[in-house]
């Protein structure tokens, strides 16, 4: 028997495409050749899918960030069925056969929003992860929050503020976000990474961090600050009719003093420390893997996600977010959460390929 055909794709049109690239030099480096063959795909800065190069570089290298040069053969996709075709150069069509599933490593817009994730639906191509709703739904904090809140999960108090609201209804925003009680965060409701996030103290300040906000994305959510510590918890669905599995939960705490994670910190994981398993309570330890899991089926996440709260010894544990396409090279919070709960790297990534393998296509 032939063994299944993985594409790894990664790259995009993102300002995230340095970390997609970190984190498909992990995968590439884990899935284990005996089992699969694997074809790696870039998805260059300006949007041109490719086959990566031999060359192609995945690592920060004397502070370069590496890039899809977008020098390989262009493919086209999708060509009807499973099949991908490549072009050479000289656009000369080169048949690459069928893939028998997609491994997407990508951040941010046309990746974990769902819009790859409907690409390869409507080509019939399993993938790994989420399906379209959870990774669009994970994907904007606002309807993130209503799913969870439906789902009787405790979240934090916040305001959205549409691009509307904020261009005629600027006093009233305000006002509803003063209610929340200053110091506030503000974040674009969309957006890959810790981009556009800021901390304000008071009016102007919150004047300004909405504006900065709007610079990744018209929509904007203020959330009342909670002053807990950060506790993380990965999710990985099971195989056959198992429910969802919750990995030991760890601490996640920045280092240098920063107040919250910051796009530079997340480049360069040194800036932050995660402690496994989190000091807290055994029984906060449990009900906050229960509540991971819920927050998982609540969204109807597929694959891993990682789901990230506040705790408070005072109020508790508070649901903060989840994430469908969390860091995901080896070293990253949600490997490292499940290497400590006995599944190192290289099982985690085979998992994930055996579980979108085991989908049929159509819907589920
Ligand atoms: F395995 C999943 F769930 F499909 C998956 C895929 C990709 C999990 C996490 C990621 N992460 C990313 O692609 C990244 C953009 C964070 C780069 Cl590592």
């Amino acid at each position: 028997m032939s063994k299944p055909r993985v594409a790894v794709v990664f790259g995009g049109r993102n300002s995230e495409h340095a970390v997609s690239l970190m984190g498909a030099g992990s995968v590439l480096d884990a899935i284990d050749r005996s089992k699969y063959e694997v074809i790696p795909i870039g998805i260059a800065q300006d949007g041109r899918w490719v086959l990566a190069t031999s060359d192609q570089r995945f690592a920060i290298e004397s502070g370069e960030l590496p890039v899809v040069d977008g020098a390989g053969a262009a493919l086209a996709l999708p060509s009807g069925g499973n099949a991908l075709v490549a072009y050479d150069a000289g656009s000369i069509p080169v048949e690459l056969g069928s893939v028998d599933v997609v491994f997407p490593v990508m951040h941010g817009p046309f990746a974990e929003d769902g819009t790859i994730q409907g690409l390869l639906e409507m080509a019939g191509v399993r993938y790994v992860g989420s399906g379209v709703l959870a990774s669009a739904v994970g994907m904007d904090k606002a309807h993130m929050k209503t799913v969870m809140a439906a789902a009787g999960l405790p979240i934090g108090r916040y305001v959205v503020v549409r691009d509307r609201d904020w261009r005629l209804d600027r006093e009233r925003v305000v006002k509803e976000a003063e209610s929340l009680g200053f110091p506030v965060f503000v974040k674009p409701a969309r957006a890959g990474s810790s981009q556009g996030i800021s901390k304000a103290s008071d009016r102007s300040e919150l004047e300004a961090a909405v504006e900065a906000a709007r610079q990744h994305d018209p929509k904007v959510l203020i959330e009342a600050a909670i002053a807990g510590r950060e506790i993380e918890c990965a999710v990985l669905e099971s195989p056959g009719d198992e429910p969802a599995a919750a990995s030991i939960p760890g601490e996640v705490r920045v280092e240098g003093g920063q107040e919250f994670f910051d796009f530079e910190a997340k480049y360069y994981p040194d800036q932050m420390s995660l402690t496994v398993p989190a000091g807290i309570p055994a029984e906060t330890a449990e009900e906050l893997r229960a509540m991971a899991v819920r927050a998982f089926e609540a969204l109807e996440c597929e694959g891993l996600a990682r789901v990230d709260f506040f705790y408070t010894p005072d109020s508790g544990l508070v649901f903060n977010e989840i994430n469908t396409m969390p860091g995901f090279t080896s070293l990253s919070v949600a490997p490292q959460l499940w290497a400590a709960s006995g599944l190192p790297y290289p099982a985690l990534v085979d998992r994930l390929i055996q579980l979108a393998l085991a989908r049929s296509a159509g819907l589920r």
